[in-house]
């Protein structure tokens, strides 16, 4: 039954399934609260201050908007009132720890696309909850599969918590006037064959060969190896473009490309890639580098970028087809391209 369920319904049966499944309900309950203040805060735009000003740099070198520390410090100040062992952010340069008697551990992007905020533009809040391991100094160490929960909310039209807690996605959206979140889609599954790619173009001319020789059977369509025609989508926002390809299905690639600092891609493998690849695979979909499954990887520091191809699995699967076997992209990259001058190789 949807509509009427409310998450804080659907946590409480969850949180009778034991001790761990508690803490995480504890966990979720809180980002909910959470976003439920950062939804007023995007929704009043510039009422509230120029939200998307640059304010500095995060540790990494990002640009820091006044957003991004705002939502940060809503996040810390709900999820302070229950026992969490750690707690890591994008927008600070080492993690914290909190309780260590604590049973979990928690990972934050607390605003998603905040180049997106001035535009009125969907932006989110992305989080991943980790068991606490014995080592607690491994706690953001450990592989995407010791994931226990994870989801993103979406600050758009509408504003949408997207969870899984190991059993399949479900999708809450914020009835404002009650200020809670109400279940409104149950066991979300993405379309094996992608209708949509997404990826930014514009970079086409910093890509490695397989991700050329895959967006070129895209845009082929039906006269191609990809045997149908595809629309393309390109947000600049992950959670908007994950919420998509959950909702109508698609394939997303943020490949890493010749740039300097994009070698390994632009996203961050702890608390973005590990929970949207959670999402993404409990929802029948893949997530990949292009070489590796994304869930099955470790963090070697903190912030560590990622490539990240997910979405439909036949599409990754074909990502990985053509990372792995460079033999099929001297067989693709057909004349047809290559003399007609459609692509400059
Ligand atoms: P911001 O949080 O700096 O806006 O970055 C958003 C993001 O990490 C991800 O949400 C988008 O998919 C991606 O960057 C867009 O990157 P490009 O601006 O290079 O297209």
């Amino acid at each position: 039954m949807t509509g009427q369920r409310t998450l804080e319904d659907y946590l409480q049966r969850y949180a009778e399934t034991g001790p761990l499944a508690l803490a995480v309900a504890g966990a979720i309950d809180a980002v909910a609260s959470a976003a439920v203040e950062i939804a007023d805060l995007t929704g009043k735009g510039q009422l509230a201050g120029i939200l998307g000003v640059a304010t500095g740099r995060n540790s990494d070198g990002d640009l820091q908007r006044h957003l991004d520390i705002r939502a940060d410090a809503i996040i810390r100040r709900c999820l302070g009132r229950i026992p969490i062992a750690a707690l890591a952010s994008e927008e600070a340069r080492e993690a914290e720890i909190c309780d260590p008697q604590g049973r979990i551990c928690v990972a934050i992007d607390p605003l998603d696309g905040s180049s997106n905020i001035d535009i009125n533009m969907t932006v989110g809040t992305i989080f991943s909850i980790l068991p606490t391991p014995d080592d607690l100094a491994g706690c953001f160490r450990q592989p995407g599969t010791a994931q226990v929960a994870a989801g993103f909310v979406t600050y758009g039209p509408q504003t949408s918590l997207v969870l899984s807690v190991g059993e399949g996605v479900d999708v809450f959206t914020l009835d404002r006037a009650a200020a809670c979140f109400r279940l409104v889609r149950v066991g979300l599954q993405i379309s094996t064959h992608a209708e949509e790619f997404a990826i930014n173009a514009s970079n086409r001319r910093h890509w490695d060969a397989p991700v050329r020789t895959f967006v070129d059977e895209c845009l082929a369509g039906v006269d191609g190896p990809a045997n149908r025609d595809l629309n393309m989508r390109w947000i600049g926002s992950l959670v908007a473009e994950t919420f998509r390809i959950l909702t109508r299905g698609g394939v997303f690639l943020y490949p890493s490309d010749a740039r300097p600092g994009y070698g390994d891609g632009r996203l961050r493998l702890v608390y973005e890639a590990h929970p949207i690849g959670f999402i993404i695979e409990q929802a029948g979909g893949l997530a990949s580098t292009g070489y590796q499954r994304i869930l099955d990887l470790s963090a070697q520091s903190l912030h560590q970028r990622v490539p990240l191809m997910m979405g439909a699995s036949h599409d990754v699967r074909r990502i990985e087809e053509l990372h792995c076997d460079p033999l099929l992209i001297a067989s693709t990259t057909a004349p047809l391209f290559a003399r007609r001058g459609f692509f400059r190789l």
